[in-house]
């Protein structure tokens, strides 16, 4: 057995997204996590070119993928996990609290016939739920704060802790979503630094400050060192403040209202209409007191 996986990243230039491609050399089973389904918002056109990268590599890498894992339902970008699954078999899987975030949801939309079960992953994790990818043993932490649902994969020495930590030069996740939270993102973030000093880290979104390249693996001793947000501040009230402060400048993800359809429904997009195609809904004046552009 060992403890190491290899981890893969494929950057989605587009949404400045990381998805994984995490696999156990002894076995060659793999996980993918948060796989990203392209949309052009101008042209309303879909695409499957990364979640077709990533399947090109497993194929070249003769991996099997044992699991399709998501962190949190994403704001920024489709998830490509129900394709995924329809192309390998393999199952599913998101943070219990996705229910809450359906409720949410199913609100915003006005779509009070939407089941708000969690039925449309093939499972659910639980806090601290243990599960493995191939002989590497895995576990679940909530790290709820980013959205309520928000989970971290630790898989052997990895950790997936998507939109929690981005790399030590650009901080921290906003908290200002419908059910985010400064205050529990900070403990979510306290959790992740209790981990080993060495666990790789690695991050869900790299937005390049100051037009570097993109990077996405860090470590608990580098972030605790260095991150932006979280060196500089000694309690939790110091980081809300300086949190709350910069989201009320953040302008709302522009895809924001396109991509929770979907993802609450687990990646699906809507069902073709009679006429073949497929229909987003959009509520007018639902995210109150977000920035403009
Ligand atoms: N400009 C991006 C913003 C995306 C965004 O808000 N990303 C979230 C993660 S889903 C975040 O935490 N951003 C932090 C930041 O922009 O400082 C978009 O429109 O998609
Ligand atoms: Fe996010």
């Amino acid at each position: 057995m060992t403890g190491k996986p290899d981890v893969t990243g494929f950057f989605d230039k587009r949404t400045y997204s990381i998805q994984y491609v995490v696999s156990d050399p002894a076995t060659r089973k793999c996980a993918v996590i948060d796989p990203v389904l392209d949309f052009d918002e101008k042209s309303g056109s879909t695409a499957t070119r990364n979640a077709d990268a990533i399947l090109d590599y497993i194929r070249k890498q003769d991996l099997e993928v044992e699991w399709i894992l998501d962190t949190h339902p994403h704001a920024d970008h489709f998830s490509a996990a129900r394709y995924l699954k329809q192309k390998t078999g393999a199952p599913t899987a998101i943070g219990k609290k996705v229910t809450e975030v359906q409720q949410l949801w199913k609100a915003i939309y006005n779509r009070p016939d939407f089941p708000a079960d969690g039925s449309q992953w093939d499972r659910l994790f639980a806090e601290g739920q243990t599960f493995s990818v191939g002989s590497i043993p895995a576990k679940v932490l909530f790290s709820p704060g980013h959205t309520l649902a928000s989970i971290t994969y630790v898989i052997g020495d990895a950790a997936f802790i998507h939109d929690t930590l981005f790399m030590p030069d650009s901080g921290t996740a906003r908290a200002d979503f419908p059910g985010g939270s400064a205050a529990r993102l900070w403990r979510s973030i306290q959790e992740i630094l209790a981990l080993p000093d060495e666990t790789r880290l690695f991050t869900g979104h790299d937005y390049q400050p100051n037009g570097r390249g993109p990077l996405w693996e860090s470590t608990v001793a580098e972030q605790k060192a260095t991150n932006i947000h979280v060196a500089k501040c000694r309690t939790e009230a110091e980081y809300v403040a300086i949190r709350e402060a910069r989201d009320k400048t953040l302008p709302m993800p522009k895809l924001i209202l396109h991509a929770l359809q979907v993802n609450m429904n687990g990646g699906l997009l809507p069902e073709p209409e009679a006429n073949g195609k497929r229909y987003l809904k959009f509520p007018l004046d639902a995210l109150d007191g977000a920035a403009w552009e």
